[in-house]
C-alpha cells in the first residue's frame, strides 16, 4: 500500500472520529497524538510480526541486548522517519490545520534509563533494525523509570514520573510470553527423578514475569525488531502465599523505579533482585523460543547471542547455567561450553565504586541455587589457574573475595568477548585495571567505540541544520551518515558558513524561548551557548565549569568593562538521589546562577541556566543550539562519553580534556578544530601512583584559584553557606580527588582561545562545519555492524533495498 497524504487524511479523520467520537476541531492534542500513534503501528505491526516469524523459519542468528536501562525518548518522530512517512504526515496534518510538533509534545519520553549507558541500548536498538541485523532489547519496564527532578530553593528534589499513567502507545502486553521466577527459596536439596539429580526449592517464592514489546522500526528497510520489558505480578495459584500488603507491594516495588536508593541493605537487594528477575525472564524467555522452533540447545550459540551491557545484567551466566544444568540436564562442562560462546559482555566504567559487588548473603538469599553454581564456577576457575601455573593472578581475578561476589570478574570468566567503549578505555582496561584478566584472556578483550543515531540527533532534533545539508551535499547523508563528509568541500565557501550560522542562530532562538518559559529567564542568541550536559558527577568536574563562571564574574566585577563574548552557561544534570556530593554541586551551580543572572552591573555578559529534569527530549532541543560543548572529565574517567559525538555533529566546537572518545573526535576533526586543555591520562595516572598531588599548594600559590575558592567561602554567594564549605573542602582538605585546581588554569586558557575563536564568525563557522562533517563517523550503525561482525556473529536478514 503507498501511503498517500490522502490516504493519510482520510484514515486519520476516521480512526479519531472511531476511537474518540470528536472532529478535529474539537479533538486535544493527547487525542490527535494517540490517534497517529495508532496509524503509526498499524503501519508496522505486520512486518514485526513477519520479522519474528522469518528469524524462527529461517532459524537466523539472533541477538539479544540485555540491559538494566532503555532511554529511548520519544518514538512517534523516530517512527515515522524511519517508516518514511514523516513529510507526508507534517504535511496531511497541516491540511488539516493541526501542528504536528505540537502533538509530538504530548508523547511522555520513555525514560527507563540514567544517562549514557541507557541512551546507549537505545541507540543500539535503532541502529540494529536499521542495519537490518536481528536484534532485541531485554530490559525492566519501570512504572516511574527515572525520578523526575524538581529544583527547588536550588536543591534537587526527587518526584515520581508517572510516565505510564496516560498509557503507552508502543508497547504491546503478551500474556502468553509469561514466565514464572523463583526466589528466597531457604534452601535447595538434589533429588534424584528419572535419572537425573533435579533441585527441589524449599520455601520463597514465585513472581511472574510478564513482557511488554515495543516494535523497534529500523530505517526504511521493513525490519522491525523487539524490546521486550518485563513487568512483575504475583500469579493467581501463588495468591495465598503473598498474604499481606507489605509482600505484595514488594511485587509492585520490583518494576517501580530504576536504582533504588543504594544507601540502604534494602534498596541494594531490591536492585539485586531487578538484576536477576530480568534476567531469568529474558533467558528463560529466549530458551523456550529456541526449543519452540525445534533447536537443540546444544546449537544455542548458531542461534542465540546474549549481551551483558555492563555488570547488571551477569547473573544470565549462572542463571543459563542453572537452565542448562537443572532443566536440561546438561553435564556441566557442555553447559559451561554453550554459556561462555553465547555470552558477551561491554563494560561501561573502570572506577572503582561503580564496580558491582554483592556480599555472598545477598545472592545466597535471593537464589541458593544461583550461588551454589557461582561457587562452582568459582571453584573450577581457581583451579583451572592452579593447573595453568598462573596462581598468582587467582587473588586480583577470583570472583569470590571477602565475601563479595563481584560481578565483573564473573563477567569476564563466563564471556567469549569483553568491550571497552572507546579506544582510550580498552586500552586503561587492559593496560590498568583489568589487565590481571587481559593477560589471562587477551584474545576477549577488545573495543568497540559507542556511537549515535544521527537521525535522532540530526534529523529529527535540527531540522534547521538538515535544511543546509540537503541544499549543500544532497539527501544521501540521511541513509549513510559517512556522506556528511561531502560538506568537507564547503569549508571556505561563505554562503555555506552563513547558512550553518544561521541554522544554529533560529536554534538558539527556540532554546532562548524555551528558558524564558521554563526558567523565567531572558538570555540572549548572540551570547556563546556553552552546554555541560550529563548526568551530575565529580569526575565529570561540572565544577571545573562552575568555578570558571565564577572568576569570569569577578573580573567583570572588578572592571565591568572587560571585553568578553557575553557567554550563557547551560547546564542539565540529574544527581544520584544518595550521592550527596553532586546535590551540593547543583545547589552551588544554582546560587551562583541566582547571584550573575540577578546582577545587573554585569551587563547580562554571563547567565547560568539550569535546565531541570534534563531528558532525551531536552537533549533534542538544547543540542541543536549550543555553540561550545563542554567535555571536560577527568583524564581516564569518562569511558567514552555520547554527547560529546552528538554535540559536534550538530556544529558545537568541543572543549576537552583527552579522554573517553574526546580523543577519536580529536583525530577526526584535527587539533585546529577542537580545543584540548588539561592531564593527560600518563600525567593523571603518575599522580595517583606517586601521591604526590597536593591541592593545598594549588589554593595557596596560585591567585586566581585562592580568589574563586575564597568566594565559596566567605559569603560573596549568596545561599551556599554549607554547600560552598563542602565543595571548598573537597577541592582542598580532601585533595581534590578529581584535579579540577590542576587542570583549572589550562581550562582558563583554552576558554579565551573559545571567546576569541567566536569573535570571527566566519572561522567558527568553518571549524563547525568540519566538525558537522565528521560527526557520520560516529554512527551507532556502523558501531553495530561491528559487534554484529566481531562479538556477536549475526547477519542482516533485511538488506536495505528490500524496503
Ligand atoms: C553502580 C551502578 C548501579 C551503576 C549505575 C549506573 C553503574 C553504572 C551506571 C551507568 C553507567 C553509565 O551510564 N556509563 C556511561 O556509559 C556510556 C556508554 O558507554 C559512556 O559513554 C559513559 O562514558 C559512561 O559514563
Amino acid at each position: 500500500m503507498q501511503f498517500t497524504k490522502e490516504y493519510f487524511i482520510q484514515e486519520f479523520k476516521k480512526r479519531l472520529n472511531e476511537g474518540y467520537a470528536v472532529d478535529i476541531k474539537q479533538a486535544s492534542n493527547f487525542e490527535l497524538y494517540q490517534t497517529l500513534a495508532s496509524i503509526v503501528r498499524s503501519g508496522y505491526n505486520n512486518a514485526w510480526h513477519q520479522n519474528i516469524k522469518n528469524n524462527a523459519r529461517e532459524g537466523n542468528k539472533q541477538a539479544y541486548y540485555f540491559s538494566i536501562e532503555f532511554l529511548p525518548g520519544r518514538l512517534l518522530q523516530s517512527n515515522l522517519l524511519n517508516m518514511g512517512w514523516y513529510d507526508t504526515v507534517i504535511s496531511g496534518l497541516k491540511d488539516l490545520d493541526i501542528d504536528f510538533y505540537e502533538v509530538t509534545e504530548i508523547e511522555k519520553d520513555m525514560a527507563l534509563g540514567n544517562g549514557g549507558l541507557g541512551r546507549l541500548a537505545a541507540a543500539f536498538m535503532d541502529a540494529l533494525a536499521s542495519s537490518g541485523l536481528p536484534g532485541n532489547g531485554n530490559g525492566i519496564r519501570y512504572k516511574y523509570g527515572l525520578f523526575k527532578q524538581k529544583i527547588v530553593d536550588g536543591y534537587q528534589v526527587e518526584l515520581p514520573n508517572e510516565w505510564l499513567n496516560q498509557g503507552n502507545s508502543w508497547e504491546v502486553r503478551r500474556d502468553s510470553k509469561a514466565v514464572d521466577i523463583h526466589i528466597n527459596a531457604t534452601e535447595v536439596s538434589l533429588l534424584e527423578k528419572d535419572g537425573h539429580l533435579v533441585p527441589v526449592y524449599h520455601g520463597g517464592k514465585v513472581i511472574r514475569a510478564v513482557p511488554y514489546d515495543v516494535g523497534v522500526v529500523g530505517f526504511q528497510n521493513g525490519c522491525v525488531n523487539n524490546l521486550r520489558l518485563w513487568d512483575a505480578e504475583i500469579p493467581e495459584s501463588e495468591e495465598v502465599n503473598y498474604r499481606t500488603l507489605d509482600e505484595r507491594r514488594k511485587i509492585e516495588d520490583l518494576t517501580s523505579i530504576l536504582y533504588p536508593d543504594d544507601s540502604t541493605s534494602e534498596g541494594r537487594r531490591l536492585r539485586l533482585l531487578q538484576e536477576y528477575f530480568f534476567v531469568s525472564a529474558g533467558i528463560q524467555s529466549i530458551l523456550k523460543h529456541h526449543k519452540k522452533a525445534g533447536h537443540n540447545l546444544n546449537k544455542l550459540a548458531d542461534y542465540v547471542a546474549i549481551h551483558i551491557n555492563d555488570t547488571h545484567p551477569v547473573l544470565c551466566i549462572p542463571e543459563l547455567m542453572r537452565l542448562l544444568l537443572d532443566e536440561e540436564h546438561y553435564g556441566w562442562d557442555e553447559a559451561w561450553e554453550i554459556t561462555t560462546q553465547v555470552m558477551s559482555y561491554t563494560n561501561h566504567t573502570l572506577m572503582a565504586e561503580a564496580m558491582e559487588k554483592w556480599p555472598i548473603h545477598y545472592i545466597q538469599e535471593l537464589q541458593p541455587r544461583i550461588y551454589q553454581i557461582i561457587c562452582e564456577i568459582e571453584r573450577r576457575y581457581v583451579e583451572s589457574l592452579e593447573k595453568r601455573g598462573q596462581a598468582e593472578l587467582i587473588p586480583s581475578t577470583r570472583i569470590i573475595a571477602d565475601n563479595q561476589i563481584r560481578m565483573v570478574s564473573l563477567a569476564i570468566i563466563g564471556s567469549h568477548s569483553v568491550n571497552g567503549v572507546a579506544k582510550l578505555h580498552t586500552e586503561l582496561m587492559k593496560s590498568q585495571v583489568l589487565n590481571d584478566f587481559y593477560r589471562l584472556f587477551p584474545e576477549r578483550f577488545n573495543n568497540k567505540t559507542n556511537g549515535i543515531t544521527e537521525r535522532r540527533w540530526l534529523q529529527i532534533a535540527n531540522r534547521e541544520l538538515s535544511k543546509v545539508l540537503d541544499k549543500t551535499i544532497g539527501k544521501t547523508w540521511r541513509y549513510a551518515a559517512d556522506d556528511l563528509e561531502m560538506l568537507l568541500k564547503y569549508q571556505d565557501d561563505e554562503k555555506v558558513l552563513k547558512e550553518i550560522n544561521h541554522a544554529k542562530y533560529q536554534n538558539k532562538v527556540r532554546l532562548a524561548e524555551h528558558v524564558k518559559k521554563s526558567n523565567g529567564l531572558k538570555i540572549s542568541p548572540d551570547a556563546i551557548f556553552d552546554v555541560q550536559i550529563k548526568r551530575l558527577h565529580e569526575y565529570k568536574r561540572q565544577l571545573l565549569n562552575l568555578l570558571r563562571i565564577i572568576k569570569l564574574y569577578q573580573d567583570l566585577k572588578e572592571n565591568p568593562n572587560l571585553d568578553i563574548q557575553p557567554r550563557v552557561f547551560i547546564f542539565g544534570a540529574k544527581a544520584a538521589p544518595g550521592y550527596h556530593e553532586a546535590k551540593v554541586i547543583i545547589k552551588c551551580i544554582n546560587e551562583v546562577g541566582n547571584l550573575i543572572n540577578n546582577d545587573q552591573t554585569i551587563q547580562d555578559k554571563l547567565k547560568v541556566v539550569f535546565i531541570e529534569d534534563y531528558s532525551v527530549s531536552l537533549a533534542e532541543l538544547i543540542i541543536p543550539a549550543a555553540d561550545v560543548s563542554e567535555q571536560i572529565s577527568t583524564a581516564t574517567k569518562e569511558a567514552s562519553g555520547t554527547s560529546n559525538m552528538k554535540l559536534m555533529l550538530n556544529g558545537a566546537l568541543t572543549v576537552a580534556t583527552l579522554d573517553g572518545a574526546n580523543i577519536e573526535i580529536k583525530d577526526q576533526v584535527g587539533d585546529d578544530n577542537i580545543f584540548i586543555f588539561g592531564l593527560t591520562k600518563d600525567e593523571v595516572t603518575a599522580h595517583n601512583q606517586t601521591q604526590d598531588y597536593c591541592a593545598w599548594d594549588y589554593y595557596n600559590n596560585i591567585p586566581v584559584i585562592k580568589r574563586v575558592l575564597d568566594a565559596l567561602i566567605d559569603g560573596s554567594i549568596p545561599n551556599i553557606q554549607v554547600e560552598g564549605r563542602h565543595v571548598f573542602d573537597l577541592l582542598t582538605r580532601f585533595n581534590d580527588q578529581f584535579f579540577v585546581l590542576a587542570d583549572f588554569e589550562g581550562y582558563l586558557a583554552i576558554q579565551e582561545q573559545v571567546d576569541q575563536a567566536y569573535r570571527k564568525p566566519l572561522a567558527w563557522a568553518k571549524m563547525s562545519l568540519i566538525n558537522i562533517a565528521k560527526g557520520g563517523h560516529f554512527s551507532a550503525d556502523k558501531t553495530v555492524q561491528r559487534y554484529a561482525k566481531e562479538i556477536w556473529h549475526i547477519k542482516p536478514v533485511v538488506e536495505k533495498d528490500e524496503a
